[in-house]
């Protein structure tokens, strides 16, 4: 329950539900699925971010967590990667500027960016060009003195990682982004995963993002801007851009692919050919699925911000509803048990009280019984006493929120602490 909530409250910190303090300092950690950011934000702040996974992971993808740091409260963000198995580009995004876009409007600003690449990649692979492009067309800056990269999974063999780092610095990779006033860290560089050194290194690049914040106001996020004050639908902005070259590109390679296909089918068909036929026409139907998905993506594309915030608040609302029932569900049972449980320490009183004297064994047993009986009441008051609590706050907070971008936010947000708090009561 503490952790859900926890969790929540560092959401609604970073989302501008509630008001940050002034010394707070919002990170955006970005860079790959794979290159080390949740085992770099644990380090940081001491919580076992990868295993335990946020609650928001399970519907948002984007994890919030903070920790202390010369004088400050460092928020760090834990955000998807664009080469999530589970989530298209696209949703990625879209889950980016919902949350980053709520946050804007709300107030909030991202004091600097984190990006993380794994120096093990011995190419920069067609995942890494696309995180790295990505990143640019969101951030736009003129200066990227806030922006701290760093190279994650350094080997044994250093001579051969710092021959990569050396490739690194062109200006189709990180270079342009050094020239404008980044810098390149090695992280945790003697590559021991769970040492001293490691939370000193973590450490120490977010001291530099913090020196930096203080001597660099940080600018607005292209996407933030793009999102908020330009109401751009997604496929408009910078990195919907990207996203949407890629997809036609795609689209138009998978509709070649299927009008070829479909000629041999024809030919194949004229030569009587049934099990080559078979064969063709299962390619077939996985390219016409392919370009269903490509279709999905394309209207993903057409979403505004309204959109996407009635979409995340949709999903939050489908999600407690299923906790909920869950809950119900479970207390239910509970409740089954436990008058069971009365019923039959009734009738074995009863039994005791009709034969007269009880020997010293019946009565410390039905003492013993009687106990466990307590403690399966306290449990189940217990739990409906939280139930009624938090739907009351549903309610109230529901209708709390005023600004349009923030109640949708809002409402995902307390719906994720409700629903954290029935979590953690179910028994
Ligand atoms: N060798 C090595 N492994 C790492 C390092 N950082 C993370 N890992 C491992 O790489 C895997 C992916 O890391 P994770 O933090 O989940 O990456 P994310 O997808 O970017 O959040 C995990 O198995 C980590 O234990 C590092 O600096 N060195
Ligand atoms: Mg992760």
């Amino acid at each position: 329950m503490i952790d859900a909530i926890n969790q929540t409250q560092r959401v609604a910190a970073f989302t501008g539900i509630t008001k940050p303090d002034t010394r707070d300092k919002f990170f955006l950690v970005m860079g790959m699925t794979g290159s080390g950011k949740s085992t770099f934000v644990g380090r940081c702040t001491g919580e076992d971010v990868t295993v335990g996974h946020g609650l928001n992971s399970c519907t948002s993808a984007i994890d919030v967590f903070d920790f202390d740091c010369n004088g400050h409260r460092v928020y760090l963000i834990d955000t998807p990667g664009f080469n999530d198995t589970n989530r298209s580009d696209i949703e990625t995004l879209g889950v980016l500027a919902t949350y980053l876009g709520a946050s804007y409007a709300n107030g909030v600003r991202i004091h600097g960016i984190l990006m993380l690449h794994p120096i093990s990649d011995n190419r920069m692979s067609g995942s890494t060009m696309r995180n790295l492009e990505m990143m640019k067309a969101m951030c736009g800056f003129s200066s990227y003195a806030n922006l701290a990269i760093a190279t994650t999974m350094w080997s044994t063999n250093s001579s051969l990682c710092a021959k990569r780092e050396e490739q690194l610095l062109d200006g189709r990779f990180f270079g342009d982004l050094i020239a404008k006033g980044a810098k390149l860290f090695r992280h945790n560089e003697k590559g021991r995963l769970d040492s001293l050194e490691e939370v000193t290194s973590a450490r120490r690049i977010v001291t530099h993002l913090i020196r930096q914040s203080d001597n660099h106001t940080t600018e607005v996020l292209r996407l933030q801007r793009e999102i908020i004050d330009q109401q751009k639908m997604i496929g408009e902005t910078q990195a919907g851009i990207v996203l949407a070259g890629d997809l036609y590109k795609v689209r138009q390679e998978h509709e070649r692919e299927l009008q070829k296909l479909r000629a041999k089918v024809d030919a194949e068909n004229h030569q009587r050919n049934a099990e080559h036929v078979a064969e063709l026409q299962e390619l077939q139907a996985d390219l016409e699925k392919q370009l269903k998905k490509a279709e999905k993506d394309r209207r993903a594309l057409r979403k505004s911000m309204q959109d996407l915030h009635e979409e995340e608040e949709r999903a939050w609302r489908k999600r407690l509803k299923e906790m909920e029932k869950k809950f119900l569900y479970d207390l239910a049972v509970r409740e089954e048990e436990l008058l069971e449980m009365e019923e039959s320490l009734a009738a074995v009183i009863r039994d005791a009280a009709r034969r007269g004297k009880t020997s010293q064994q019946i009565t410390s047993q039905l003492g013993r019984y009687e106990e466990e009986v307590d403690t399966v009441r306290t449990e189940v008051s217990q739990a409906r006493h939280t139930y009624q609590k938090l739907s009351g706050q549903t309610h109230n907070l529901f209708n709390g929120a005023s600004n349009g971008i923030a109640s949708g936010m809002a409402s995902g947000v307390i719906t994720a602490a409700i629903a954290g708090g029935l979590f953690c009561t179910v028994m």
